[in-house]
């Protein structure tokens, strides 16, 4: 049902309460930079143009800027100092030049700066077909309205609560454009912009009546198709829904005569194949669009273009597969007795052809298989929100799925994983939108397969910034699949040069879901960044006894703050590392790196904090990551906790030293040379901190003599 999943944070509020009596000097000064907006937010196929970023915490010295994805490349523009930010090194505004190929895929990319003190947080980047136009200095009322070419890419920003913006245009008669704004979508990713835009778009004659609005199509973000029957000027408006606004509230209207593709059926296409597909969407042709596929392209989502009579559409996805590919026939499968009998594995590509349009597909199962169902339909922007059943011959419901959650984050889609048949015989999938909404916009892919055991790995955070001669951890969590339940062994690649790292290990069992990698860097380590790539690897023994390798590459998460405090997660393409200059601590150290718990014994962990010459503020020394009431990550081994009562963790004011206790269950299982690691947390503002780290600590907790 929910595509967004906010999540607040209990009693987040009474600690923000009680943080506010802390003084301000209680915060660290040292951050990586978090980026907030790109000024103008979008840049052109084929062109280079300017543009400034803002950020919160300093830019100072930046020297590299990072574009996901192919063909969009970035640079900084050296610029003069004020004798204000040189002095205290605060740059919050930056110049940069994006340098956009020809052939690179428009679309939205993640852009960070890398700076002395680190890899910053993603801003969002639109890469449009049309040339930049920008918002001009008060727009506010009609007769005001900037003047724009198009088609454009239209930059502005809802700077302030009331803001409207006015855009005045040409069109001939017969023009057909698409309005297409995106702002909301843009703000998912931005580190720590709790509140965000909801525009609405408004079409307005010469005179002011208005001839098309939309407020939501992309979730918060509207979009307008219109064919012009009269020539003549015509005005956009843009605005907040609510009339709030915001400085960071950048938006792109892309207006475009290009065919516009929201997505295509069928939705799912082979490696190594041509496939004609039909687009839904905008300003479309009958025409089908020919998908191409090269033998060696990635599985999953995948997005690209294609030409209709030398018209070039707007990307779109498709779900690249491997299965053996199945289309929905023709005729009425609306019904258990009419369900088009489907092989396993494999999947099949349907569409709810109209409103209350159900579909039925049956399998045949033996008892004790174990098999999973999938739909993949939101997932590749179909409008469909899935409703899946799984039903006996009798028409019985087994099994139900209306939505699926990934990782953090829920998604509308519906998946019905390692269900084992009870008994031998033909069993009924139902599939259908929730809302029994259907039409050509609701494509969806659905696949039988067999259940096999897999784990997939997830990166607590985006970034790791490992001041030079100290350290710094990364958490990874597990998810088990499939009766998998075995340990994961964790691996990197790609550190940047003077940079080692220490690898941990997911142990055995359900409850055992993380482990960490232990990052340090050489005292004389250059600054830089590189892109990380963390593996986990597991050996499953099935039931027979064979032996399967499974692998998983950690996926990261980029954190977001949310209204209230709490903590969110966003997925995003990449990991960077990077080697920055000290900050507020310095080094952590602690007493021992290597301890042996007996089962039911504790053990004292001296921590020692090298404080930079200036910094006073308070330190928190934790062994979880934690942020208000909920736990992130865990260093710990099973049965192994921190005894809260036996520890000093917070260092006041110039305090240098503290202590924590690790304490073993007395059914503590058996573990040898577990990673683990003090963090130093630093409070950036009332919600944020930067965490320091000390060197990899191993433990290991054996028997207890006698038992
Ligand atoms: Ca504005
Ligand atoms: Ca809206
Ligand atoms: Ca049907
Ligand atoms: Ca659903």
């Amino acid at each position: 049902m929910r595509c967004e999943h906010r999540r607040f944070v209990r009693g987040s509020v009474a600690a923000i309460g009680l943080l506010l009596l802390v003084p301000f000097a209680a915060f660290g000064q040292a951050s990586y930079p978090m980026l907030m907006s790109i000024k103008p937010i979008a840049a052109t196929v084929g062109q280079a143009s300017e543009h400034t970023i803002a950020s919160r915490y300093t830019m100072y010295g930046a020297y590299q800027v990072l574009v996901s994805g192919e063909g969009v490349k970035g640079e900084v523009i050296p610029s003069e100092l004020s004798a204000e930010e040189a002095a205290k090194k605060a740059v919050e505004q930056l110049k940069v030049r994006f340098h956009v190929a020809p052939d690179a895929l428009p679309g939205v990319r993640d852009v960070r700066v890398v700076a002395p003190l680190g890899v910053s947080t993603v801003g969002q980047l639109v890469i449009g077909t049309g040339p930049v136009a920008s918002e001009g200095s008060n727009n506010d009322t009609i007769d005001k309205a900037t003047v724009v070419q198009i088609p454009a890419t239209i930059c502005g920003v809802v700077e302030k609560a009331e803001d409207v913006d006015f855009y005045k245009f040409h069109a001939t008669a017969g023009q057909a454009l698409t309005f297409h704004v995106r702002a909301g979508r843009l703000q998912d990713k931005i580190h720590d912009l709790q509140q965000h835009c909801d525009p609405i778009l408004m079409l307005r004659n010469a005179a002011g009546v208005t001839i098309a609005a939309n407020d939501n199509y992309f979730r918060a973000d509207p979009i307008i198709a219109h064919k012009f029957d009269q020539e003549g000027d015509y005005v956009l408006e843009i605005r907040d829904v609510r009339y709030q606004g915001n400085q960071y509230w950048e938006y792109a209207i892309e207006v475009s005569p290009q065919p516009f593709v929201e997505n295509v059926f069928p939705l799912a296409v082979a490696r190594n194949s041509t496939t004609d597909v039909r687009g839904a969407g905008f300003l479309l042709s009958d025409k089908p669009l020919s998908v191409q596929l090269p033998a060696d392209a990635p599985l999953g989502e995948h997005w690209l273009v294609a030409k209709v009579d030398d018209r070039t559409t707007t990307p779109f996805a498709v779900e690249v597969t491997d299965l053996p590919l199945a289309l929905e026939a023709a005729g009425d499968n609306n019904s258990a007795e009419k369900a088009q009998l489907m092989a396993v594995p494999a999947g099949v590509n349907g569409r709810m052809d109209s409103e209350g349009d159900v579909d039925y597909y049956a399998f045949e199962a033996k008892k004790g298989e174990a098999f999973s169902l999938e739909v993949i339909s939101r997932r590749r922007n179909s409008q469909l929100d899935s409703h899946l059943r799984l039903l006996n011959e009798k028409g019985a419901q087994l099994q139900l799925s209306d939505d699926l959650k990934i990782g953090k984050r829920n998604f509308s889609d519906s998946w019905l994983e390692n269900w084992v048949a009870p008994a031998d015989g033909k069993y009924f999938i139902e599939i259908r939108d929730v809302h029994l909404r259907g039409g050509d916009r609701f494509p969806y892919f659905l696949t039988v397969t067999r259940s096999l055991p897999y784990f997939e790995l997830y990166l607590d955070t985006d970034k790791t910034q490992i001041p030079r001669g100290s350290s710094s951890v990364l958490f990874c969590r597990v998810e088990r699949k499939g009766g998998f339940t075995g340990p994961v062994d964790l691996s990197v690649e790609g550190l940047p040069p003077g940079v080692t790292a220490t690898c941990g290990r997911i142990q055995v069992g359900a409850k055992s879901l993380d482990a960490i990698i232990v990052l340090e860097a050489d005292d004389d380590a250059e600054f830089g960044t590189s892109l990380l790539k963390v593996t986990g690897t597991a050996v499953h023994e099935q039931a027979d006894g064979t032996k399967l390798e499974l692998t998983a590459v950690g996926r990261p998460y980029q954190e977001t703050y949310q209204p209230g405090g709490g903590r969110g997660h966003w997925p995003v393409e990449t990991h960077f590392a990077a080697v920055t200059d000290n900050g507020d601590i310095r080094r952590v150290t602690v007493s021992t790196q290597e301890i042996k718990l007996e089962q039911g014994s504790s053990q004292k962990i001296e921590v020692t904090i090298d404080r930079s010459p200036e910094f006073k503020a308070n330190v928190t020394l934790d062994m979880l990551y934690r942020h208000l009431a909920s736990s992130f990550g865990d260093s710990l081994p099973p049965g192994v906790t921190l005894d809260e009562k036996q520890a000093k963790t917070l260092l006041a004011g110039s305090a240098t030293t503290g202590f924590v206790t690790v304490k073993a269950a007395a059914d503590a299982p058996p573990v040898e040379n577990h990673i683990s690691v003090v963090m130093a947390h630093v409070s950036l503002n009332f919600v944020m901190k930067t965490t320091y780290s000390s060197p990899p600590i191993k433990i290991s907790v054996v028997k207890k003599e006698g038992k």
